[in-house]
């Protein structure tokens, strides 16, 4: 009797472009319809990010950088100077600048799933620390945390920073932060920012500000995709929809079809009903003794503990 061939895999099956278009095209086929957060960081989608870190509503990164600010000296002293510094989502790498002066990093690795724009910011960067040996790595973290051989193991300072996090479900987030300690290293350590809860009044407004930039921000992933996966979602036919949802302890972003919206991309294809959801990112707020526990459930010691009380927010040392 003759067998049927095994079903030849699709060519270049194995190829990033190839994952991300079949990745993409899961999360659109979903019964809920997803798109992961990671895709909104382009070009463009990072430029905007930067935008939503100057507005008034947008607390976090304010937040964040009142506590670096404020605790730098005791930060550098729980971390150690001559780190290995890798940052992860480094972004316009403004945040890991802001500790060079007290942290004094042998080595900065500014890790960011948009390559060309954390090359370009790496490039400013070099000219005002020259003596900081620095490179820019593009990579989806959230996938593989290999790093080249060319980054030491000794003495990594692993730096996570504006409430990143939250993108992860705590499960996903123990999965993460487990592979995290696992690429510590034997002295490595976590130094962590972490949103907290707080009044809905103000979460609610820091995720759908007055000028839209977070609906623009929500929308140019939609542009992104379309150049992933060679779909063709019409922009104007969504609207953004962010809220935070007490109940879940995380803000919702979602893009809303405004009316009936037919979405084609080869190989596949969905119809949107009027008012039907795509969800494109979770943003936990944490307890603090939750935002501790799970750091611990993954095996690290959190050491350290700098809060700010009026805008509750958290930035943790962590030992692995
Ligand atoms: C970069 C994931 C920390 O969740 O606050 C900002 C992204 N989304 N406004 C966040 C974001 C909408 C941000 N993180």
């Amino acid at each position: 009797e003759k067998r049927a061939a095994a079903p030849c895999p699709p060519a270049h099956a194995d190829h990033p472009q190839v994952q991300v278009a079949a990745e993409l095209a899961d999360g659109l086929c979903a019964h809920q319809a997803g798109i992961s957060p990671k895709f909104l960081y382009d070009s463009l989608g990072s430029t905007l990010f930067e935008a939503i870190c100057a507005l008034p509503e947008y607390y976090p990164t304010r937040t964040e950088a009142g506590l670096f600010e404020r605790f730098g000296k005791e930060i550098a002293r729980a971390c150690g100077v001559g780190t290995t510094l890798i940052d992860l989502g480094a972004g316009n790498c403004a945040k890991a600048a802001s500790l060079f002066p007290r942290l004094c990093p042998a080595r900065y690795v500014a890790v960011d799933i948009s390559a060309d724009f954390v090359t370009d910011a790496l490039a400013r960067l070099r000219a005002r620390f020259p003596h900081i040996a620095m490179e820019a790595l593009g990579l989806d973290f959230s996938n593989s945390l290999a790093l080249p051989d060319s980054i030491p193991l000794e003495r990594r300072l692993f730096f996570y920073p504006g409430s990143s996090l939250g993108n992860f479900t705590p499960p996903e987030a123990r999965a993460f932060l487990r592979r995290l300690r696992k690429a510590c290293g034997p002295d490595g350590a976590l130094l962590i920012g972490m949103d907290l809860v707080k009044d809905k009044a103000v979460i609610d407004a820091a995720y759908d500000d007055a000028l839209g930039v977070t609906a623009a921000f929500n929308l140019n992933i939609l542009r992104h995709v379309n150049r992933l996966l060679g779909a063709d979602f019409d922009v104007r036919g969504w609207r953004h929809v962010a809220f935070y949802n007490e109940a879940l302890g995380r803000v919702e972003m979602h893009l809303e079809a405004r009316s009936a919206q037919r979405v084609r991309w080869p190989g596949g294809g969905r119809d949107f009903a009027e008012g039907e959801r795509i969800q494109t990112e979770n943003s936990y707020k944490y307890r603090q003794a939750d935002a501790i526990a799970l750091l611990e459930q993954s095996g690290f010691e959190a050491t350290r503990v700098w809060l700010d009380a009026r805008c509750p927010f958290a930035v943790i040392h962590a030992q692995a």
